[in-house]
């Protein structure tokens, strides 16, 4: 238990000898961070009512791992106008949404006025609605494509009714890896250094890791490390959620050969608990991990699922099973039958309704 005490002692150790903690056997490692989640959120598990929008798949970048963006493998480009996107949040606000999830491919045709329009038409609209939007790999290519600092960006998000930023376009930050799967996005120290002005922007965000493609494991504790001590040193905002991304595998161009067992999944999870002792709260995704594994993560340090989403485009292009989202009654009454309470909550986690 050497490497567990020291760790849980609060000791500063690097990720060459992080990486040992994967030598634990699953049950050490999920009985520790299941303490630490149950003194915490004792047994919650947090969810929320969202539709996500995706405006366009047209995308300027290729990421290998991607099957969402129109390319040879998906020839079925679309572009959504305003009026569009403005009845899709109309329609879920109705249906009792508290967020929009807001995340595009990188377009090379809709302006910079065009999009910042489209988020203030929703808050004008839809006053009560949380605009979770942007990436910061779409904050690095409108600086880019638009000539403006990437503060500017932000300010003007801010000025535009966007709430908070999603976690999106991590992946994973070792830049070996990123040139393989990622090349041309936003680089690991960008993406930070855009979260960092958020966060002094008083503003919160989410921090996402693509995981179970050709990264190792050192180098997902590596990405940890690097978001525990970006925490550390904010004031202001910061990371309300930490939730590792399981690479879906279909329609796309890495060429992975071998993939996480249930066991490797669940030590990521436990152990991304267990360090990451300044990020509250740590999300099983659903539409990545399916519904039954994100509900066994919950023993393992996770406490949030996300939420009904209504249309997931990303991940099940890639082959998940989450094109249509999750009805409330489905999701409330299999969070239930795991034995833990479903809360809902809403974007910055504070409480709505216990079921
Ligand atoms: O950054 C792309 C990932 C992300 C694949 O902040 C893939 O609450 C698996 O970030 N297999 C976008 N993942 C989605 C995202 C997200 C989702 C839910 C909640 C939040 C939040 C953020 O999707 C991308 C990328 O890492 N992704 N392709 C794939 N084949």
């Amino acid at each position: 238990m050497e490497l567990l005490n020291r760790v849980l002692e609060g000791e500063n150790l690097p990720s060459s000898e992080l990486v040992k903690l994967y030598d634990y056997d699953l049950y050490t490692l999920g009985e520790i961070a299941d303490e630490i989640r149950k003194k915490r959120f004792a047994n919650q598990v947090f969810f929320n009512i969202n539709r996500h929008i995706n405006p366009s798949n047209i995308c300027a970048d290729v990421c290998k791992f991607c099957a969402f963006s129109a390319s040879r493998k998906n020839p079925n480009s679309y572009e959504m106008n305003l009026d569009e996107i403005l009845l899709i949040a109309k329609n879920a606000s109705e249906k009792g949404a508290k967020e929009v999830h807001i995340v595009s491919s990188h377009s090379p045709n809709y302006t910079y006025e065009w999009y910042m329009g489209m988020f203030k038409e929703i808050k004008n609209a839809f006053p009560h609605l949380h605009i979770k939007a942007m990436t910061a790999a779409e904050v690095d290519y409108f600086s880019r494509r638009f000539a403006k600092s990437y503060e500017q960006v932000l300010e003007d998000m801010i000025s535009s009714g966007v709430d908070s930023m999603p976690g999106g376009g991590a992946e994973i930050f070792n830049e070996e890896i990123r040139k393989i799967i990622c090349q041309g996005k936003v680089k690991s120290n960008e993406w930070l250094e855009i979260h960092s002005l958020w966060h002094k922007m008083g503003r919160y965000s989410n921090a996402t890791m693509l995981f179970g493609h050709i990264e190792s494991r050192e180098h997902r504790i590596d990405h940890i490390l690097r978001l525990k001590q970006m925490q550390n040193t904010q004031n202001g905002g910061g990371y309300n959620a930490f939730i590792p991304l399981l690479y879906q595998k279909e329609n796309n161009y890495l060429n992975v050969k071998s993939f996480p067992t249930s066991q490797e999944i669940l030590k990521t999870i436990a152990i991304a608990r267990i360090l990451l002792d300044n990020i509250p709260h740590i999300k099983a995704y659903w539409a990545t991990l399916g519904l039954n594994l994100a509900l066994v993560a919950q023993e393992f340090g996770a406490d949030d699922i996300d939420g009904t989403i209504e249309v997931e485009s990303i991940q099940s292009r890639a082959g998940a099973k989450s094109a249509s989202g999750m009805e409330l009654e489905e999701l409330v009454y299999k969070i239930k039958d795991a034995g833990f309470v479903p809360v809902e909550r809403d974007s910055l986690y504070h409480i709505i309704k216990t079921y």
